[in-house]
């Protein structure tokens, strides 16, 4: 089966002001299915792996044949995390992190102002293109980190909860060279009960 965009759950507009709809529409009807174009492309030479999931495929990227790595890491990649990002945003809401998430955040970065200057931070400086996230760790431990491209803790053994796309095509329409707003607005739009549906 090759891979598909998934249905976004809300309208291009419904992030507004925070995204705005031409970014929105430009970012998953264009970008992200190019992303999965190259998926589907790397894979019809190998088609027995379109049998695994898409997980698996990031979590062993060495087991992949040398010929399409790099097109799996990218496609692949970039497939997994724009869905993951389409799912943890929403129109804002009263969303708001449970106790259980709070203390989960208390334990791991002090309070929940360290965590956010954590994730600002890591999100601000990846140079260039990347991610930012927030991801569980083995122990079960919340970490901020950020990924250049396309790349996805799930290859470095975490488990991704949130992430913010840093790439400019995420939004350059809006607030061009200023990506601090753009994350400081991404706060506003959080899904937190997505976020946490994650946990494992
Ligand atoms: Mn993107």
């Amino acid at each position: 089966m090759a891979y598909e965009l998934p249905e976004l759950q809300y309208a291009f507009d419904a992030l507004e002001p925070y995204i705005d709809a031409k970014t929105m529409e430009i970012h998953y009807s264009k970008h992200h299915q190019t992303y999965i174009t190259n998926l589907n492309k790397a894979l019809e030479s190998y088609p027995e792996l379109f049998e695994k999931s898409l997980e698996e495929l990031l979590i062993n990227l060495d087991q992949i044949p040398e010929s399409i790595r790099v097109a799996v890491r990218n496609g692949g990649g970039g497939h997994y995390n724009h869905s993951l990002f389409w799912e943890i945003i929403g129109p804002k809401s009263d969303s708001a992190p449970s106790s259980n998430m709070n203390t989960l955040i208390a334990d791991s970065f002090g309070n929940f102002d360290n965590f956010k200057s954590e994730f600002n931070e890591k999100a601000t400086k990846q140079f260039g293109s990347g991610w930012g996230w927030l991801c569980q760790d083995k122990s079960g431990k919340l970490v901020a980190l950020s990924t250049p491209n396309q790349d996805t803790p799930l290859s470095s053994g975490l488990n991704p909860i949130m992430g913010i796309d840093v790439w400019e095509h995420a939004y350059y329409l809006n607030y061009q060279n200023k990506r601090p707003d753009y994350i400081n607005a991404f706060w506003e739009i959080i899904n937190w009960k997505a976020v946490e549906s994650k946990l494992k």
